[in-house]
């Protein structure tokens, strides 16, 4: 069998604890310790001014961690740069949000070299190579330039956009050059795939051969849908025994008799905070028996502090929910609770199980997990209710949700009180004919589904 060699901007070594690793870094290492092999990424430090020197290795098991420093500068412009003030924001559908400089797209550039070159020496013959996400789209190339012959593929965990999104980035063509090097290129949903065919037929840049197959710039590859799954029944069972933490119970009383909407994300401009805010904010004002008695907790971790557009959001989002809650609140109820921190993955399992309510209403999402989590925590004889965007790549395999468009907020008010009345048959009946589908579509299978269709690719002649 094949060794395997993960490439990420982030890696979860054995020392990040598997309560906090998420779903995709079990399946990751189980996949590596099954095969053997490489997880290469970025160690989370910075050298400041001085020049990153060679990786640091840690060996587990079969797994060898590979983990590289980066330096200020680097981190500036390929991280904060153009990986996330650019691509993120583009792909994501918010021309608006970029913030392009040639400085920083030549740094991203300059990163990717590095890490092919860190990688390249440790790289045997019939290795699978498989790059994750956005930050790393230019590998293949570099390393194709180094010589490595080795198969190659790419899964992209963010949405793809339409060619008229796309086409507004100075740098499309080195970008989409840089993804036709790769033999598998994997995306979330079918309308992902569909738009990176259309910006590649719309320039006549490439053209697709059938069955999945495309040739551009003289290479031919492959373009494939796999949809991210969850560890469902590992998800499932975390939440059941939740419930019966003592650490849990003290969670539990602080909500008893009031009926609870959760909402789980990172602090991001896509994920709709401020639009789910207001809806929650109609959903109060335009449903008074529910004054005093439901209540948003809403549980959000900063991120990408370091770019400024999120700094700018932490302070509209926490200014928002202060507003609902002195508009709203009362001596004994507060409407809105919104927490600024990571919680343990048992005490977030417990949450959404005890939850009636899970909304999750991102303006844009590759996928997002949270509604999936949401699902798999639910007790069979009494499951909650999911609000979900339609704009989030898990819609298309969650149709038990109530599935709403964000923007829409008064929309979004009634599916939070059509969520909340709804009777127990009803809220069976939408859990049941989403639950068999995210166990057999876990986060395994999507591991397993992806590695075969790069192993069933011909080892890559360019
Ligand atoms: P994210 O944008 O991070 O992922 P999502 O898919 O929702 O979005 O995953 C977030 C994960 O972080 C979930 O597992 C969730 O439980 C966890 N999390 C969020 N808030 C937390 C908190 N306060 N405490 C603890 N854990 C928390 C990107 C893409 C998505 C895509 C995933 C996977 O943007 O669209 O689904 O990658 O491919």
């Amino acid at each position: 069998m094949s060794r395997l060699v993960v490439i990420s901007n982030r890696v979860a070594t054995p020392t990040t604890g598997a309560a906090q690793a998420g779903g995709l870094a079990v399946a990751i290492q189980a996949a590596l310790s099954e095969r053997g092999g490489i997880w290469m990424g970025w160690s989370g430090k910075s050298t400041g001014d001085h020049e990153p020197g060679k990786p640091v290795f840690h060996e587990a098991g079969r797994i060898t961690y590979a983990l590289t420093d980066l330096s200020q500068t680097d981190l500036d412009e390929y991280y904060a740069g153009f990986a996330n003030s650019v691509l993120w924001p583009l792909c994501h559908y918010r021309m608006d949000l970029t913030d392009y400089a040639r400085k920083d797209m030549a740094g991203y550039f300059r990163v990717n070299r590095f890490f092919a070159r860190q990688l390249q020496p440790l790289l045997q013959d019939d290795d699978l190579i498989w790059v994750q996400d956005y930050h790393l789209i230019p590998m293949a190339a570099e390393l194709r330039q180094m010589g490595v012959k080795n198969r190659l593929g790419f899964f992209l965990h963010i949405p793809w956009p339409p060619p008229d999104v796309f086409f507004a980035l100075p740098v499309y063509d080195t970008i989409l050059r840089g993804l036709t090097a790769f033999d598998l290129l994997g995306f979330q949903t079918r309308f992902d795939a569909e738009n990176f065919a259309s910006c590649l037929e719309r320039e006549g840049i490439g053209r697709a051969l059938g069955d999945g197959r495309f040739e551009a710039y003289g290479h031919s590859f492959r373009v494939g849908v796999f949809p991210i799954g969850i560890d469902t029944a590992q998800f499932a069972k975390l939440a059941e025994e939740a419930i019966h933490k003592v650490s849990f119970r003290r969670i539990e009383k602080s909500f008893r008799e009031r009926d609870l909407i959760v909402g789980v994300d990172r602090l991001d401009y896509s994920k709709g905070l401020t639009h789910r805010i207001e809806a929650f904010d109609k959903f109060i004002a335009a449903n008074p028996a529910y004054q005093g008695r439901a209540t948003l907790l809403q549980i959000t971790p900063k991120s990408r502090s370091e770019v400024q557009q999120y700094s700018a959001m932490q302070r509209q989002v926490a200014e928002l929910a202060g507003q609902v809650n002195g508009r709203h609140g009362t001596l004994d109820w507060v409407p809105i609770r919104y927490v600024n921190r990571s919680v343990n993955q048992a005490v977030l399992a417990g949450i959404y199980r005890m939850a009636q309510v899970g909304l999750v209403t991102p303006l844009r999402d590759g996928m997002n997990l949270v509604a999936k989590e949401y699902v798999a925590a639910q007790a069979p004889e009494n499951p909650g209710v999911l609000v979900l965007s339609r704009f989030a790549g898990s819609a298309r395999q969650l149709d038990g949700a109530i599935i709403v468009n964000p923007y829409d907020v008064e929309a979004v008010a009634n599916a939070i009180a059509k969520a909340l009345s709804m009777p127990l048959e009803a809220r069976r009946e939408r859990w049941e004919s989403m639950m068999p589908h995210l166990l057999e579509n876990d986060i395994s299978k999507w591991c397993r589904d992806f590695l075969d269709a790069l192993r069933q690719e011909g080892v890559a002649v360019s």
